[in-house]
């Protein structure tokens, strides 16, 4: 059976600038919390590091024209906050914007809209000797840095989104210490979604002030839960972390208020007005998406929770994650009912890693990314069928990339990196997603 996508359905690809640019100490950029990170022994897989990852920074006209020949009509990439304002605040970097603006420029000129993301985990290190998101004050330097930013591109570039996937950054950064900084605890990591939230509230502020003509927005991620037993104890941890990963943030900023499992940890942190500043009016919803979980309860994490891997069986990428199309199709389904309403609704990340592997013949046959995609695009079709008004999709990504604690062990990106030699090559997905993108209806398995 062959589908189409609506009429001017946006189809696009994402990337992030810590995973992509390398260049980590040229031309003034500062230090980011990542660049710390990545140096410290045992927290990367292989002792990875992101200081040149894809080589972006000096490859993007490569990148630029493969995105072309993709035939994409969008590009969400972030901004490296450390690249425009080496020490997160005060002196400017020029040479930093230079390098956004000859992309920027680049990218329209390949007739691609960018969407630029101001936030994709990359703190500079200067405001963590600060206390980064657990100080108030990082989010009043956030929105400066947002209105710079804005000040500079917003001519140019339409679409901006506060954060991607702040659950992560502070579960992950604040919470259990897995991603950077590094920091393990209950308290930092409520501290840091109420920092964080209150960061994108006075970002969306600056920059409506300075331009009236941007469409606005954030980027949650939704991952649904289930618990793994019937266990009063699961039931809770699975509950909690629904509230933690999937509702500390759009749960304020669309609804005004924190999830009823959170507030009361998190009311000694809000001042009066607070909640106000959160809910900001936005012009889109947009959301990440990869698998679901089951949820028991580890007495070892801060909050308690954990999740199990898969069944045994059942069909997983090479993250482990599993394959579950359905539970996509639901968490569009909800995130209109819940939050979006009648706005319009961005997937702003999907896709899989796989094992991939250069044949002999130089192509990449990555089948499982196909039908990863595939199927997951049903999801996408299916809920614009029940009433979801979807208009755009992304995949996650262009290019195999620095994948966080991970390292380069996971491939992502419908094009191959060769990160001995900086390679590209397009996969057999890349060719599939550029049929899409010129128009070709989605064969369904
Ligand atoms: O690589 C990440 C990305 O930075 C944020 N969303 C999930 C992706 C895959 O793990």
């Amino acid at each position: 059976m062959a589908t189409s996508f609506p009429e001017g359905f946006l189809w696009g690809v994402s990337t992030a600038a810590y995973q992509i640019e390398g260049a980590v100490r040229e031309d003034g950029r500062g230090p980011s919390i990542w660049d710390t990170f990545c140096h410290l022994p045992g927290t990367i897989a292989n002792g990875d590091t992101g200081d040149i990852a894809c080589d972006h920074y000096h490859r993007w006209p490569e990148d630029v024209a493969l995105m072309r020949e993709l035939g994409i009509g969008a590009y969400r990439l972030s901004i490296a906050w450390p690249r425009i304002l080496p020490e997160g605040r005060g002196e400017v970097n020029l040479k930093g914007l230079e390098f956004y603006d000859r992309l920027i420029d680049g990218i329209l000129e390949a007739g691609i809209e960018p969407w630029v993301c101001l936030y994709h985990w990359d703190l500079p290190q200067a405001l963590e000797y600060r206390d980064g998101w657990q100080n108030r004050d990082t989010a009043k330097w956030y929105a400066d840095y947002a209105l710079l930013t804005v000040r500079r591109l917003g001519d140019r570039v339409k679409h901006w989104a506060t954060f991607n996937e702040p659950n992560c950054a502070c579960v992950k950064g604040y919470g259990d210490g897995g991603h950077a900084p590094g920091i393990r605890g209950r308290q930092s990591a409520l501290k840091a979604i109420h920092v964080m939230n209150l960061a994108h509230g006075l970002g969306i502020e600056a920059m409506r002030s300075e331009r009236a003509d941007l469409l606005l927005g954030n980027i949650f991620n939704f991952h649904p839960y289930e618990p793994a037993s019937e266990r009063e104890e699961d039931e809770i941890a699975c509950e909690l972390l629904d509230a933690l990963w999937n509702r500390s943030f759009p749960d304020p900023q669309m609804l005004g208020q924190y999830p009823e499992l959170l507030a009361a940890e998190i009311e000694s942190l809000v001042e009066p007005g607070d909640i106000d500043l959160i809910r900001q009016k936005l012009d889109y919803f947009a959301f990440n998406h990869y698998t679901r979980s089951r949820v028991r309860r580890d007495p070892d994490h801060p909050f308690a929770v954990g999740t199990l891997p898969s069944e045994p069986g059942a069909p997983v990428t090479d993250m482990g994650w599993e394959i579950a199309p359905d539970a996509f199709r639901a968490a569009m389904i909800a995130a209109k009912e819940r939050y979006a309403g009648d706005l319009p609704i961005y997937i702003l990340e999907n896709g899989a890693a796989f094992p991939d592997r250069v044949d002999p013949d130089g192509r990449i046959r990555d089948e499982a990314r196909i039908s990863y995609l595939r199927s997951y695009l049903g999801a996408v079709q299916d809920a614009i069928e029940a009433g979801v008004p979807v208009r755009g999709y992304f995949v996650w990504s262009l290019l195999d990339n620095f994948e966080w604690a991970l390292g380069y062990s996971k491939r992502f990106g419908l094009v191959h990196v060769d990160f001995e030699t900086q390679e590209r090559r397009p996969k057999d997905s890349f060719h599939f997603y550029a049929e899409l993108a010129h128009g070709a209806p989605l064969e369904r398995e």
